[in-house]
C-alpha cells in the first residue's frame, strides 16, 4: 500500500483516523503543505470530494478526507455543513459550542435530539471518477451545559444515551468504537480492501 494522503486540518480528527486506519501510511496533508480548499458543497459528501480531490492533486498521491458535522432537528440542521464554522469563520471550537448553546436556550430535552454526521472518500488520483464513499451516523442530543474534556468540536455538549455521558467523556477508543467517524472508517477500509474502486 502507498501513501495515502489525509485531506484534513482538523487535529482532533486526523488523532481519530489514525488511530483506526492502521494497515496505511496515512500522511497529512499540512505535511505537504496544501491550502485548505473551500467547501463550497451544501452536502457533506460534496466537500468531502472537494477536500481529497484538491489533496490528491496537490500532493499526487491517493487522498482519503472526511466532512462531518452535527445536525440538530430543532434548528432544522443547523449547523450541518458548516459546524465548523458555526459562529463564523475562522470561529473556535468553544465559540461554535456557545453559539448552539445560545439558539437552544429553552428548547426542552425531548426536543433536543442531534446526530453526528461523516461522509468519508478515498480517490485514487484527483481525476478518479469512481471514489470509495462511506457514511456514519451517531444519534444522540444537545445538553444544556457542556461536560468533559476529550475528544473536539461539540463533543461536550453532546449526550449519548446508551453511554449515559457526553461524547467528550468517552476514552479516544469508546468515541471511535460508536462515533460517525468510527462507523464511516470501517466501511471504507472495507470497502477500500474488497476493492471496490
Ligand atoms: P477539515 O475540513 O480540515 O477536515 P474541519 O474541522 O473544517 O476540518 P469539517 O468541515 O468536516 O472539518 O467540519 C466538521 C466540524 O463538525 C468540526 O469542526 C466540529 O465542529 C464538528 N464535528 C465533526 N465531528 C465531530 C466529532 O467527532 N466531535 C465533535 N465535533 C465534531
Amino acid at each position: 500500500m502507498h501513501d495515502i494522503v489525509l485531506a484534513s486540518g482538523n487535529l482532533g480528527k486526523i488523532k481519530e483516523i489514525q488511530a483506526l486506519l492502521t494497515d496505511y501510511l496515512l500522511v497529512p496533508q499540512s505535511v505537504f503543505n496544501v491550502a485548505e480548499v473551500e467547501e463550497t458543497g451544501s452536502t457533506f459528501v460534496e466537500n468531502a470530494i472537494l477536500k481529497a480531490r484538491n489533496a490528491a492533486l496537490h500532493c499526487n498521491l491517493p487522498a482519503i478526507a472526511d466532512d462531518s458535522g452535527l445536525v440538530v432537528d430543532a434548528l432544522n440542521g443547523a449547523p450541518g455543513v458548516i459546524s465548523a464554522r458555526y459562529a463564523g469563520i475562522g470561529s473556535s471550537d468553544q465559540q461554535n459550542l456557545e453559539k448552539l448553546l445560545q439558539e437552544l436556550a429553552g428548547v426542552p430535552e425531548q426536543q433536543r435530539s442531534a446526530r453526528f454526521i461523516c461522509v468519508m472518500v478515498f480517490m485514487k488520483h484527483a481525476d478518479d471518477p469512481f471514489p470509495v464513499i462511506a457514511q456514519g451516523v451517531w444519534e444522540g442530543r444537545i445538553l444544556d451545559h457542556a461536560s468533559g474534556t476529550n475528544g473536539f468540536g461539540y463533543d461536550p455538549v453532546f449526550w449519548v444515551p446508551e453511554q449515559n455521558c457526553t461524547s467528550a467523556e468517552l476514552s479516544a477508543a469508546a468515541k471511535n468504537s460508536l462515533s460517525h467517524r468510527g462507523q464511516a472508517l470501517r466501511l471504507l477500509t472495507a470497502l477500500i480492501k474488497s476493492g471496490a474502486s
